[in-house]
């Protein structure tokens, strides 16, 4: 069996396969599709489809380095053999899943005694707040007590964003004043979790511009008051980006990476964008796994991130035009 059929078995049981179908709607247009044009019309040759390839692949935003190694893999493994259209999708998709897997995912650190802390930090606008509120939801979905923490006291307007969410999904959110260091409302919060038995506390931050020197500062304060209250915590901190950002969105997480200890990346407005492909260059690049992928504006619009999914989705998608 093909590789890419053994993907649409996993993905007929999966329940989030239309969200990802519609979410990954336009890559697949940019890439599943234009590639199986490409090898259906019989426009290329070897050498002239590779140079099609790596063109697809960047325009798809896996950054030139990343494309480069699939291209190299993809051709070791072609071997100059003369192949149709499925079998070029399903050795490519097969390239991506190895490039992927190169390094494996850790698990999501869980506290073992008392709350899981997560840390929420990325650049402005890129969705953290709305996605603090999706975890959350998740998160008592699963039956766990949740609470939220405000932290970003910098930008007018982001305590009340968050309050409103505690309030629409009955979560405590623990509020800083304007203007106060953040780093004194995540010791309120964790204090308040400690007390209160709750699971998981999610920490929205501020998400502004800095340099490298003052981003570091703000970051290593945060984990220092955090890890004075409660063992070990952050027990996770999460780069969120926003997909549309691309390549410019590495950057962005090369800056952060060097800056605090992540341990995961979270990329929202996938529903919006052709860009799909950043998820392989992340992970090939930073070497950070994608937990988590946002679909929407909307509580329920978070995803785990499933590998299988996400190839089915860029490379086969929905089918409708064949
Ligand atoms: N379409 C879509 N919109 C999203 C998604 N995630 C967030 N948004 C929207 O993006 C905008 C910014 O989201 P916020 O959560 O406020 O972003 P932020 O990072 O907290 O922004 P700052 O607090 O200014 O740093 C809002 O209008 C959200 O509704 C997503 O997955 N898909
Ligand atoms: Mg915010």
């Amino acid at each position: 069996m093909g590789f890419l059929n053994k993907l649409k078995e996993a993905f007929g049981f999966s329940a989030d396969s239309q969200e990802y179908l519609n979410g990954f709607a336009k890559t697949n247009a940019a890439l599943g599709k234009k590639l199986r044009y490409i090898t259906e019309e019989g426009k290329v040759d070897g050498n002239a489809f590779m140079e099609e390839l790596m063109i697809t692949l960047i325009e798809s935003d896996m950054g030139f380095h990343t494309a480069e190694k699939v291209c190299e893999r993809f051709e070791k493994k072609a071997k100059r053999k003369k192949m149709d259209t499925e079998e070029v999708l399903d050795l490519l998709t097969e390239t991506l899943a190895e490039i992927y897997n190169e390094t494996p995912d850790p698990e999501i650190v869980i506290s073992e005694k008392g709350p899981t802390i997560i840390l929420m930090v990325g650049v402005n606008g890129s969705g953290k707040t709305t996605t603090t509120a999706k975890l959350a939801w998740r998160y008592q979905q699963e039956g766990k007590r949740v609470a939220l923490a405000a932290a970003d006291t910098f930008r007018a307007g982001a305590i009340e964003q968050l309050a409103e969410w505690g309030e629409r999904l009955g979560v405590p959110v623990i509020k800083g004043k304007p203007e106060e260091d953040p780093s004194s409302v995540l010791v309120e919060a964790c204090r308040f979790a400690w007390n209160n038995s709750i699971d998981v506390l999610l920490c929205d931050t501020a998400g502004r511009l800095q340099n490298k020197k003052n981003l570091m500062a703000e970051l290593s304060k945060m984990n220092r008051v955090c890890a004075k209250e409660i063992p070990g915590a952050p027990h996770n901190t999460w780069l969120v980006l926003d997909a549309n950002t691309g390549q410019n969105g590495l950057s962005q997480a090369q800056l952060f990476k060097e800056s605090t200890d992540l341990n995961g990346i979270i990329l929202t407005k996938m529903d919006g964008t052709a860009k799909g492909g950043i998820v392989i260059a992340i992970k090939d690049q930073l070497g950070l796994p994608v937990r988590y992928l946002g679909f929407g504006e909307k509580k329920e619009d978070l995803k785990d991130f499933d590998l299988n999914l996400y190839l089915y989705s860029i490379i086969e998608g929905l089918g409708d035009d064949r």
